[in-house]
C-alpha cells in the first residue's frame, strides 16, 4: 500500500521488506571498504548521524562545505559501487511512485544510533532537481519531520519504520525535513540503529 504524505511524496509501506537482509548484507560490504564517518558541518559541528556512499558520487560535508564528490576523502579511493539490489530497489520505488526513468547515480548511507537526529534541512547540493529522491528505512523507527518550502513552516510528524521507503518528488523535492532523535531500542535486524538509504540523482 502507498500513502501520499505531500503532493509529489509517496510513502510506499514496507515496499524493501523482502530485501531488507541483503540490502543489510550490501550495506555491510559497502562499510568494510568505505567505513562510517561523523562528518563536519562548515560550520564546524560534527554531525550526530554517521555516513557513508556508495555509486558513482558521495555526499562530503567539511569545513569548505557540502559536495558530491566521486572520490571518498578518507580513504582517497573511489566509493564502492552502487550494487545492483540498491539500483533495482531505487528504480522500482521510483516508478511506484510515479517517477519512472529514475537513475541513482549516488546512495548516501546514514547510520542513527539513539539521539542522533538530523535538523532540518532541504536538499539542494544536486543540479537536477527535477528528479525525485528515494529513501529507504531499515532497522530503529524514526520520527520523520516534513515541513513546507520555508524554514519556518510547520512540520508534520511521519513514523518511518524497517522497510518503508519514501519517494520525494514534484513539488515536496524541495521541502524543509529531518528526522527527530532517534529513540533507544533493539531491532532484529540491525541492533541498536536506523540505517537509511537516499537514492539521489546529482547531475
Ligand atoms: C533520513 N535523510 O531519514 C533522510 C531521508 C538526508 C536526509 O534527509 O538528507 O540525508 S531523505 C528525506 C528527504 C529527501 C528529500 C526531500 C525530502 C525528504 N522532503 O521533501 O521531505 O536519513
Ligand atoms: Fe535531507
Amino acid at each position: 500500500t502507498r500513502t501520499e504524505l505531500a503532493a509529489g511524496a509517496w510513502l510506499l509501506h514496507g515496499f524493501v521488506l523482502a530485501q531488507a537482509p541483503q540490502l543489510l548484507a550490501e550495506v555491510a560490504q559497502i562499510e568494510a571498504v568505505a567505513p562510517f564517518r561523523h562528518l563536519i558541518t562548515p560550520g564546524g559541528y560534527t554531525m550526530s548521524v554517521a555516513m557513508t556512499n556508495s555509486g558513482a558520487l558521495g555526499w562530503v560535508s567539511d569545513a569548505r562545505g557540502y559536495r558530491y564528490d566521486p572520490i571518498d576523502p578518507q580513504t582517497g579511493r573511489h566509493w564502492p559501487a552502487l550494487p545492483a539490489l540498491f539500483a533495482d530497489v531505487a528504480r522500482r520505488a521510483a516508478a511506484e511512485a510515479g517517477y519512472p526513468g529514475f537513475e541513482p547515480q549516488a546512495c548516501l548511507i546514514n547510520r542513527y544510533v539513539a539521539s542522533a537526529r538530523l535538523s532540518l534541512h532541504q536538499d539542494k547540493d544536486e543540479l537536477d532537481q527535477r528528479a525525485p529522491i528515494v529513501s529507504v528505512s531499515l532497522g530503529l523507527p524514526a520520527t520523520f519531520l516534513f515541513g513546507g518550502l520555508q524554514r519556518n513552516d510547520k512540520t508534520a510528524r511521519h513514523r518511518l519504520v524497517h522497510g518503508d521507503v519514501v519517494v520525494w518528488g514534484g513539488p515536496s523535492r524541495l521541502a524543509y525535513h529531518g528526522v527527530a532523535p532517534l529513540a533507544a531500542g533493539s531491532h532484529a535486524a540491525t541492533g541498536e540503529c536506523r540505517i537509511n538509504l537516499t537514492f539521489r540523482k546529482v547531475r
